[in-house]
This record gives C-alpha cells, sequence and structure tokens, in this order.
C-alpha cells in the first residue's frame, strides 16, 4: 500500500512515527495486507545556512525521528548530544548563536555540504542520509520537496521599519514573537519539484497532511509549482490532521502563522486552506468544526503524547483514507 505525506518537522515527524508504528502492528511481516511504502515530502523551506554549512532543519527532524536517533524532548536535533564545536565558536565570537547545533547534527552538516558543494542535487543527499539512519529497511523514501534551494523569510516590523529576516531567526531567535507583517519564500516560484514528488502523490493509494505547521511547513511544500495541482489530480483521497487542539497548536506557533495572513485559528481556517484537495480531516474530539459535502470530519483525541497515541492517531487518517477509496473504487 502506498501512503505519501506531506511533513513538516517535529509534529510531522511524531505523525509519521507513529504510522509506521500503527502499520508495523496493523500489517506484520509476511500478512496478507501488503506492506506499507510510505513516502514522506519534507519541507525545505526552513533550511538556512549557518557556518557555511546548509543546515536542513524539518529534513533532519525527519531523518532523526524516523530513524531512532532523535532529542525525544526537543523534537529536533540528536539524543545523547555535545556541543565542542558551538561552545568553541562561541569563544571566537562566532554568528549565530543563537541556533543550537550539537557536534553529532553538525557531522550532517559538513557532510551534507561536501556533497552539495560537489554539485549533488539535495534529493541525492537525502538519499544519503537516509541509508545512514536505514529508512529504507522502515519502507520510508524521505524527498526533499524540491531540488531548489529555496528560504522562508519573514517580513517584521521594528520601530515602524519593515526589514526581511530568516524563518530561522524568527522562529528561534525571537521565538515568533516578533509582529510579522507576511511570509516570503525566496526562489519558490521558480522552485521544480524534486524528482519523484508528483509521482509519490499521483500513484499514492492514500495521501495524509500530518499536523505540521499549515503556513510555514505544508503552505510551504503546497507552493512548489505542481505540487498543488497533483493533490487535485490524485485519484488517492487527502486526508489532513488538524494542528490545533482546542484552537492552540500542540507545540510551535502555528496559530501566529495562521493569524499573520488572516486565517482564522481553528481547524476549520486551516481546512480551508486545504479546501481544493481536502477530502478527510481529523480533528480533535472537542472540535466543533461542521463536515460540509465532500470533507469527511472525523474525531479522535489529538495530543501525541507518545508513540502509541501517534499511532492510533494515524491509524485513524489511514483508516479514513481506506474507506474514502473503497467507497470511490469502481463499482
Ligand atoms: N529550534 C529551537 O527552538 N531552538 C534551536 O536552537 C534550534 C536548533 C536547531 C538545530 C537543528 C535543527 O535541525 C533544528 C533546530 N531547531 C531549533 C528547530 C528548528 O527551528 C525547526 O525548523 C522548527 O522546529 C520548525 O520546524
Amino acid at each position: 500500500m502506498r501512503i505519501t505525506a506531506l511533513a513538516g518537522g517535529v509534529g510531522g515527524a511524531r505523525f509519521l512515527r507513529g504510522l509506521l508504528h500503527h502499520a508495523r502492528q496493523s500489517y506484520p511481516l509476511g500478512s496478507d495486507h501488503d506492506q506499507l511504502d510510505l513516502t514522506v515530502i519534507g519541507n525545505t523551506g526552513d533550511d538556512i545556512t549557518l557556518f557555511g554549512l546548509r543546515v536542513c532543519p524539518d529534513i533532519d527532524t525527519l531523518l532523526y525521528t524516523l530513524g531512532g536517533g532523535i532529542h525525544e524532548g526537543q523534537g529536533w536535533g540528536r539524543a545523547d548530544e555535545s556541543h565542542h564545536l558551538a561552545a568553541e565558536l562561541a569563544a571566537l565570537g562566532a554568528e549565530p548563536q543563537w541556533f543550537t547545533l550539537g557536534d553529532k547534527d553538525f557531522a550532517t552538516h559538513v557532510y551534507r555540504s561536501q556533497l552539495l558543494g560537489r554539485g549533488m542535487p539535495l534529493s541525492a543527499v537525502v538519499e544519503r542520509l537516509s541509508a545512514r539512519w536505514g529508512l529504507a529497511e522502515l519502507g520510508v523514501t524521505l524527498l526533499p520537496m524540491t531540488d531548489t534551494p529555496v528560504e522562508t523569510h519573514v517580513v517584521v516590523e521594528e520601530q515602524g521599519e519593515q526589514r526581511a529576516i530568516h524563518f530561522q531567526e524568527w522562529w528561534v531567535r525571537h521565538r515568533a514573537e516578533l509582529p510579522a507583517d507576511r511570509f516570503v519564500v525566496a526562489g519558490l516560484d521558480r522552485a521544480t519539484a524534486a524528482p519523484g514528488v508528483l509521482d509519490a502523490i499521483r500513484g499514492a493509494d492514500v495521501v495524509i497532511l500530518p499536523p505540521s505547521n499549515p503556513v510555514v511547513s505544508i503552505g510551504i511544500i503546497l507552493g512548489v509549482p505542481g505540487v498543488r495541482d497533483a493533490l487535485r489530480g490524485t485519484r488517492a483521497p487527502v486526508i489532513g490532521v488538524s494542528p490545533l487542539v482546542g484552537g492552540r497548536p500542540v507545540r510551535g506557533h502555528a496559530d501566529v502563522c495562521l493569524r499573520t495572513i488572516g486565517v482564522e485559528e481553528t481547524s476549520a481556517g486551516v481546512a480551508g486552506l486545504y479546501a481544493d484537495f481536502l477530502d478527510g480531516w481529523l480533528v480533535d474530539e472537542d472540535d466543533p468544526i461542521e463536515g460540509r459535502p465532500g470533507l469527511e470530519v472525523v474525531r479522535r483525541p489529538l495530543l501525541m503524547s507518545s508513540v502509541e497515541a501517534a499511532a492510533d492517531m494515524a491509524g485513524a487518517a489511514l483508516e479514513l483514507g481506506l474507506r474514502l477509496r473503497a467507497e470511490r473504487a469502481p463499482a
């Protein structure tokens, strides 16, 4: 069974780890169900160049979380990390110091930058990094949304002046508390979907949008030319999972991002961003959203407090997708 997911960082990675856990339980090896073949399309708008190295936060969070090396408490970076390199860079006065990079994490950025420097496309680099994390053995293919370098920047207001800063500076240094006027994604309108991305959407049995940030993660992937059309045209049901519980994001700043683009901070507001292709919408059990013709709403607890809780959520999303697919199957 081919599942394709569009994913950002922490929330998306935790959800997909739950999906793999659910699949291992529901379709044990050798069972009559065919195996789960998961293609993850990762957001690269978060990417930033630091100390001359290319850092891909959402891609790395997906690699580390699915590969078993994530720092569980942070949701990003490596477990059992040390920070000798960062400490010496600080002693040298190297900037910036507001973005924490651990020693093992630095190895990812050094190796990625070495390969990119030789002209290797990002998708080929991600394939190398995926091999180190054993993703193929998990039935997972991780693709960057594009090989074109893109970066999300935030136009902020300060003393009446507008200036653009990198998304990471807004998100990490200013904890998204600096009033944002709008998001601009340098290079996105000229980006080309990475090899396999559009086919993975068109050829899927079910497409899933995990509870990643709908504006600066999923929203960026949707901005890659061709992705939205592929989602509209695929025969696969497209199932989304609300990132809001009780009108608030479980973590991160999805509410601030929605406010910045003038969208109401409700699951209905987020579903409206996906309206032209969404078939099913998983919302929190107390969510007041009304279904509408063509949008099947299912209520479930949406707190991913454990891998098992994430597996229950992911199982519900998959089940909804398979049900809608069966209803669509030619009689
Ligand atoms: N998030 C933070 O809040 N503080 C950090 O210092 C930080 C460092 C960092 C290093 C590598 C990496 O892959 C991710 C990192 N993140 C950090 C998370 C990053 O800001 C993500 O882009 C967001 O979580 C949004 O997905």
